[in-house]
């Protein structure tokens, strides 16, 4: 059931490259975007956090205090096959993260935080892709 997730990540996960520089993610802390939904990855770099930021200006998925952007997201989410079914509850499940982190005032922290419980939480929804299933629609974005 990762089956939309996996389209979103894999698409959200092209922009990696263009943002490694001003975010300063190295190729040993994450070397492609996938791997973030793996069992075995930490997400607890702030670097990470930074990358995301930069990642989600992309494609106007913020708003200019680096929350999400709701209407934003709920469009992005839309536009991948069957991503009608995901979007409200992505939408959800990372506004239910944000609140929990909105004391935090470094923006890269602070999201990496985010991002951290987010996984945890899309997991435990069911909607987690597997990293195989982000490699299989890789090649249509
Ligand atoms: O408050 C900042 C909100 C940041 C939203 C992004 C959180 C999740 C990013 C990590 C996972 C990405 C996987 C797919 C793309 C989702 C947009």
């Amino acid at each position: 059931r990762g089956e939309v997730m996996s389209h979103v990540t894999a698409h959200f996960g092209k922009a990696l490259e263009e943002c490694r520089e001003e975010s300063g993610l190295s190729a040993e802390v994450l070397e492609e975007f996938q791997h973030f939904w793996r069992e075995d990855f930490e997400v607890v770099h702030r670097e990470l956090g930074c990358a995301i930021i930069c990642m989600s200006n992309k494609f106007s998925l913020l708003q200019d205090d680096s929350r999400m952007h709701h209407v934003n997201m709920h469009d992005y989410v839309k536009s991948f096959p069957n991503g009608h079914v995901l979007s409200e509850k992505l939408v959800g499940l990372i506004h239910n993260c944000e609140k929990q982190f909105d004391s935090m005032t470094d923006d890269c922290e602070r999201v990496v935080k985010v991002a951290a419980c987010f996984k945890v939480d899309a997991k435990a929804a069911g909607i987690a892709p597997e990293v195989a299933m982000i490699e299989a629609v890789m090649e249509k974005y």
